[in-house]
C-alpha cells in the first residue's frame, strides 16, 4: 500500500474525533476510528449556509474527503485491483472500485461489432449481436463474484501475515447488481442436442482465457450480463458483455464474451488443467471446484485502523457463501473461546455479500476478535487448521478459513491468525 493509510495518520484529526466524541457523549462509530486513523479531514472554510452551493453537474463526485482506492498490482501482463473492502458501507461495490483480475490487460472493444458465437451441438449455431441480445427478456439479481485466488495471503503457515488489510488480503471480491439475459433463453434459443453436457466459454482478450461450464449451471442461473450497477458493464468487467456464474469462481466468469460451444465434455482448457486445480495432501488433485464455500471477514476494526477508545464499539463484516443464503454469522470478541450471534443486516440475498453488525464493549485489553459464517446447507466456515488438514498446505486457490484480529491495548489492529494455529 504505496499511499496507505498509515502514511496519511493525522494526529490531529485523531484528537478531534477522539475528544468530540467523548464530549457529546455518543457510541463512537467506526466513522471516528476511521477519520482518526486514515483521512485527513478537509477543514471547512466557509459557512455553508452563508453563500450558494456549487450548481448541478452531468456526472457526480465523491466528497473530497471520501476518496477510497482499488489497490493496484501488476505483474507483466497480469495483473490485478482490490476493492477497498473496510471503505464501503452496505453490500454493493461501486463499479469504478470492483476488483479486477485481467490474464492480459482489459481489452477496448466497440459494442457495436461485438459477436457473440453460439455453436457446437445445437440444433441452429447462431451469431448475436449486442442489439440482438438486448431484444430478448431482462434479467437483473445482486451477487458477488470472487476471485479463487482471494485470501491466499493468509494461508502459508511459515508466511502468515500481521500488516495486512482486508482489501490487501480479501479485496478480489465485490457485489454489483448484474442486468442481462438468462443463458438458458438464449441456450433454448439455439435448441441445445440431446446428449449435451457442457458449455465452453471463451473471451475476446488478449489471454483468450476460456472455461468449460456444466450445463445444469448454464441452465440454471447464468446469466450473460451488459449491465452492471444501473449503466453498461464496464470495461474492465468485460464489456460489452460477460458470462455471471452466480457463487462460483470468478475465474470461470469469461469477460468479453465472444464464443459459447455447447459440447459433451468439459473441454479441458489451459485454464482449467494447468490452473484453477486444488492440488490435495495425497497428491492428487481436485478439478473444477467451482462454488465458493462460506466465508466471512470482519472489516471493522481491522488493520489498520487504531481504536481511539476502549468502551462500546460496532464490529462489522461481509458474510457469503456461492452456496445460496448466508443463515449466521458468529463473532468472537475473546480469540474463539465463546462466540454471539451478530445481526446480519437485510437484505440477506442468495449468492451475494451480508452485512454483519456485533456490538462490543472493549474493555481496552490485548484481545483477538474472529468470525465464522453458516450457510443455509449447514457448512460452516472452517479455521485454517481444518482447511490443512483436508486440502494439505500447498493449495493456490479457495481459502475461505475464517480470519482474524489482534486488538491490542494502545488500540491498534494487526492480522492475527498467526496466534490460534
Ligand atoms: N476473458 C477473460 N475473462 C476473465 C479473466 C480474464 O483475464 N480474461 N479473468 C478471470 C478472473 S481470474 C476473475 S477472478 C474474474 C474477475 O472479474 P472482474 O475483473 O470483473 O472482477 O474474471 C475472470 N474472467
Ligand atoms: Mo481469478
Amino acid at each position: 500500500m504505496a499511499t496507505g493509510p498509515r502514511k496519511q495518520f493525522s494526529r490531529r484529526a485523531w484528537l478531534t474525533a477522539a475528544s468530540g466524541t467523548a464530549a457529546s457523549g455518543l457510541v463512537m462509530t467506526r466513522f471516528d476510528a476511521v477519520k482518526a486513523t486514515v483521512q485527513e479531514v478537509p477543514a471547512q472554510s466557509v459557512d455553508p449556509t452563508r453563500v450558494p452551493g456549487r450548481f448541478v453537474s452531468e456526472v457526480g463526485r465523491r466528497a473530497p474527503g471520501e476518496q477510497p482506492r482499488r489497490l493496484v498490482r501488476t505483474l507483466a501482463l497480469s495483473s490485478s485491483s482490490r476493492t477497498p473492502l473496510q471503505d464501503l458501507q452496505g453490500t454493493i461495490t461501486p463499479s469504478d472500485l470492483h476488483f479486477e483480475r485481467h490474464h492480459a490487460g482489459v481489452p477496448d472493444i466497440v459494442a457495436e461489432e461485438h459477436e457473440l458465437l453460439v455453436h457446437g451441438m445445437v440444433e441452429r449455431p447462431m451469431v448475436f449481436r449486442m442489439s440482438d441480445l438486448r431484444r430478448y427478456p431482462q434479467a437483473s439479481r445482486i451477487c458477488f463474484i470472487e476471485c479463487s485466488g482471494n485470501g491466499g495471503g493468509a494461508y502459508n503457515r511459515n508466511r502468515m501475515p500481521t500488516a495486512i488489510s482486508p482489501q490487501q488480503l480479501d479485496g478480489l471480491l465485490s457485489t454489483s447488481e448484474w442486468t442481462g439475459v438468462m443463458l438458458s433463453t438464449i441456450l433454448r434459443e439455439v435448441g441445445v442436442r440431446p446428449g449435451a453436457s457442457w458449455i465452453l466459454a471463451e473471451g475476446r482478450d488478449a489471454a483468450v482465457m476460456a472455461r468449460s461450464v456444466p450445463l445444469d449451471k448454464a441452465m440454471d442461473d447464468s446469466m450473460l450480463a451488459y449491465g452492471q450497477n444501473g449503466e453498461a458493464i464496464r470495461p474492465e468487467q468485460g464489456y460489452p458483455v460477460r458470462l455471471l456464474l452466480p457463487g462460483w469462481e470468478g475465474n470461470a466468469q469469461v469477460k468479453w464474451l465472444r464464443r459459447i460451444e455447447v459440447s459433451d465434455r468439459p473441454t479441458m482448457t489451459r485454464d482449467e488443467t494447468s490452473r484453477y486445480t486444488d492440488p490435495l495432501k495425497d497428491g492428487t488433485a481436485r478439478q473444477f471446484s467451482f462454488v465458493m464455500d462460506a466465508k466471512s471477514i470482519i472489516t471493522f476494526p481491522s488493520y489498520p485502523y487504531v481504536l481511539p477508545d476502549r468502551g462500546w464499539w460496532e464490529i462489522e463484516g461481509l458474510a457469503w457463501t456461492g452456496r445460496g443464503r448466508i443463515t449466521r454469522v458468529e463473532v468472537s470478541t475473546d480469540g474463539g473461546r465463546s462466540w454471539a450471534d451478530a445481526v446480519l443486516q437485510p437484505p440477506i440475498l442468495s449468492k451475494s455479500t451480508v452485512r454483519f453488525r456485533h456490538l462490543w464493549n472493549w474493555d481496552g485489553r490485548d484481545t483477538v476478535i474472529l468470525s465464522r459464517a453458516t450457510d443455509e446447507t449447514g457448512y460452516v466456515q472452517p479455521t485454517v487448521q481444518q482447511l490443512w488438514d483436508a486440502r494439505g498446505e500447498g493449495t493456490s486457490y479457495h481459502h475461505n478459513h475464517q480470519r482474524a484480529w489482534k486488538v491490542a491495548s494502545d488500540g491498534s489492529v494487526t492480522f492475527g491468525l498467526g496466534d490460534l494455529v
